[in-house]
């Protein structure tokens, strides 16, 4: 099995997807193509149609797009999701708006784990997107995070596609509070989000657009 990848410093999409593929404990070999290169549109056409990453290749199969991939992952490892009918809507409701949504703090909040952009990235959008955030993490740990540190208690894919989110909220110095901030701390503490940071500090490859930024 082997799982294409961007960056793991700036590329959010590979990093659920990377974070999909170790939850779900199947052994994957990883290969990383450069992004923002001249030759990256071809390096990642060799193996994704939709010339984006991740990708995943299984025996044959091709497998695109993080959420798809996730999904892949848990056909085989149903606990990725949470046992309960209810959790696992909600669970699926939350993965679905991450996966839609939020523009804004895409463009103006790019994942740069390396880096420290302060206070910046504020516009009014992406303070929208950021409340909105918030209130789905409270709501899921209130409601279901009893069982554990996260979403729904257990590691599960809702957290897998909030992981990079939680980079960008400390890249760019985003303020929490009370059971959003212990949220906060859990995924970066969890081994699977150690082991993509300390790729992403160690990697080479640099991105000068985002480097500038801010
Ligand atoms: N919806 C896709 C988005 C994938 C995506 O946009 N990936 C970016 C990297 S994070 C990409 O492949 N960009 C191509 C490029 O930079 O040439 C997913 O969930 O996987």
């Amino acid at each position: 099995m082997k799982l294409i990848i961007g960056d793991y410093n700036y590329s959010s999409w590979s990093m659920r997807g990377w974070l999909a593929l170790k939850a779900s404990g199947m052994a994957f070999d990883t290969i990383c193509i450069a992004l923002r290169e001249p030759d990256t549109a071809e390096q990642i056409a060799r193996y994704s149609p939709s010339g984006r990453v991740p990708c995943l290749i299984d025996d044959g199969l091709t497998i695109w797009d993080s959420l798809a991939i996730a999904e892949y992952c848990a056909e085989r490892s149903p606990a990725m999701w949470p046992g309960e009918v209810a959790e696992r809507a909600v669970a699926r409701s939350v993965s679905a708006e991450m996966h839609s949504s939020f523009t804004a703090l895409r463009t103006h909040m790019s994942m740069n784990i390396r880096k420290d952009y302060g206070g910046h990235g504020r516009t009014p959008e992406v303070l929208d997107d950021i409340a909105r955030i918030k209130a789905i993490w409270v709501d899921c740990l209130r409601r279901f995070g009893t069982g554990g540190p996260y979403l729904f208690g257990q590691w599960s894919i809702a957290d897998i596609m909030y992981a990079p989110v939680c980079m960008r909220f400390v890249s760019y110095g985003v303020e929490l509070d009370g059971v959003a901030a212990d949220y906060l701390h859990s995924v970066q503490a969890h081994p699977h989000v150690q082991e993509w940071v300390a790729a992403a500090l160690a990697e080479a490859h640099r991105i000068p657009y985002y480097d500038a930024y801010g």
